[in-house]
């Protein structure tokens, strides 16, 4: 199901999005691409030997080589049978070399060409199998782990792709490497919708005023998407009030000031240095007497190895009690912003995540990954500095970008 997508513009910096993890999956496409390509060949030397031989004779499908074992060992055993295989067969030659042949002559070399035939093609149709994938799989392993996506999620996805493309048929088209994509799409869409939430169907029904808490480490982007969030609202009617709950950082307050009033709206704020749960109580109870329907609560930057910061947000989630905790962190980040979330999520449980600044992210590592480690959606990405870069999350719309199907 499609949803209806807030547009993104294309002038900012979205040339570079996830161009690295594009360019480290045509290993994976050419390592799988060549393998098939081996495949259909050898398949085809064997249709080019097949007009030899009557249908139904063992050797029609054999490589040349083990085809020349097989004559020969029909021959030899010509001698002996009344019965033969090869009905077009000549009168039987003395084999060159009799006791090779007599060596030879046996069922494990029909057996073995059997086993290949499987593999092989039958009405333009491939059979993959585990071991045609060891080459694309390693290929597929260092793209994803290069890409910055976390061990497990990459496991994950090889899992998937490998479950995918292993034992089924697959048509023999021109374009190989549409087998490659389209296994590896479904695998990321598989783990990408697997903590999927949808933010405006949460909205729509939740008892209001809804309040939604914004935390992570400094810098990341966490007051610029408080402003986005809220023109995403506003644009759907919703009424919306700021919390200035970040009282630590100097300029902090003034900075979502600056915001509430490009944006028109109502921020309630203490003195820097207050306590920022009073703050947000306080907005809180500006909501329910203005009949508003959302806040969004700022805080101060923090590291989850900062105990009293740590503990601090403790105390505002438990005096505050948010329907929503979105923790907040930077796609470019890569691994480190997923185990960042990870560690908050063990401190305070997230209910969801944003990732900022998509649009300068070259590897995408972190928006694979940060759902699946976590448990908990992601809910926005960030794609560039002004209130409309912002997209509510879709896992179609980010694989149609990883997999470079869609410019941003
Ligand atoms: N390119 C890009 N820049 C972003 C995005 N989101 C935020 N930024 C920039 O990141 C910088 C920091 O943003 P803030 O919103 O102040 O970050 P913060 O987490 O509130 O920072 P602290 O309050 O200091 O912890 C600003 O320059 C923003 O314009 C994004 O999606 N893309
Ligand atoms: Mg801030």
């Amino acid at each position: 199901m499609k949803r209806a997508l807030i547009r993104i513009s294309t002038d900012r910096g979205a040339k570079g999005l996830f161009s690295r993890f594009k360019e480290k999956l045509s290993g994976f496409k050419e390592a799988l691409s060549s393998k098939i390509a081996e495949k259909v060949s050898l398949a085809e030397k064997i249709a080019g030997k097949k007009d030899d031989k009557e249908i139904g004779s063992p050797t029609e499908a054999l490589p040349a080589a083990d085809k020349n074992a097989a004559l020969e060992t029909s021959s030899a055993s010509n001698a002996n049978l009344s019965s033969t295989t090869l009905s077009s067969a000549s009168p039987a030659k003395p084999p060159l070399f009799p006791e090779k042949a007599a060596t030879d002559n046996k069922p494990k070399n029909r057996f073995s060409f059997l086993e290949k035939a499987k593999s092989l093609i039958f009405e333009q149709e491939i059979i993959l199998e585990e071991k045609d994938l060891e080459e694309p799989m390693w290929a597929l392993e260092m793209a994803l782990m290069e890409s910055d996506v976390a061990l497990p999620v990459a496991e994950e996805i090889i899992r998937e792709v490998k479950s995918d493309l292993v034992g089924k048929k697959r048509k023999i088209g021109a374009n190989t490497g549409a087998i490659a994509e389209q296994s590896l799409r479904n695998a990321l869409l598989t783990i990408l919708s697997r903590n999927y939430l949808d933010f405006d169907e949460y909205i729509k029904t939740k008892e209001k005023p809804i309040k939604i808490l914004f935390v992570g480490v400094n810098g990341t982007g966490k007051t610029t998407s408080i402003a986005k969030v809220a023109r995403y609202l506003m644009n759907q009617s919703y009424s919306v009030v700021l919390a200035a709950g970040d009282t630590f950082r100097a300029g902090a307050i003034e900075q979502l000031e600056v915001h509430g009033n490009s944006l028109g709206l109502k921020v309630v704020k203490h003195k820097t240095g207050g306590d920022p749960a009073a703050v947000i109580f306080d907005a809180i109870e500006y909501a329910k007497a203005h009949n508003k329907d959302v806040v969004l609560a700022d805080t101060a930057g923090r590291l989850h190895t900062n105990i009293n910061l740590m503990d601090q947000m403790r105390k505002i989630v438990r005096v505050t009690k948010p329907d929503l905790l979105i923790f907040v962190d930077e796609a470019i980040a890569g691994n480190d912003a997923v185990e960042r979330a990870r560690l908050f999520n063990e401190s305070v449980p997230i209910d969801g995540s944003i990732l900022t600044k998509t649009d300068a992210d070259a590897k995408g590592g972190s928006a694979i990954s940060i759902a699946y480690i976590t448990g908990k959606p992601v809910l926005f990405l960030g794609v560039g500095q002004t209130y409309p870069d912002l997209v509510k999350f879709e896992p179609e719309w980010l694989v149609d970008r990883l997999m470079g199907e869609a410019e941003a």
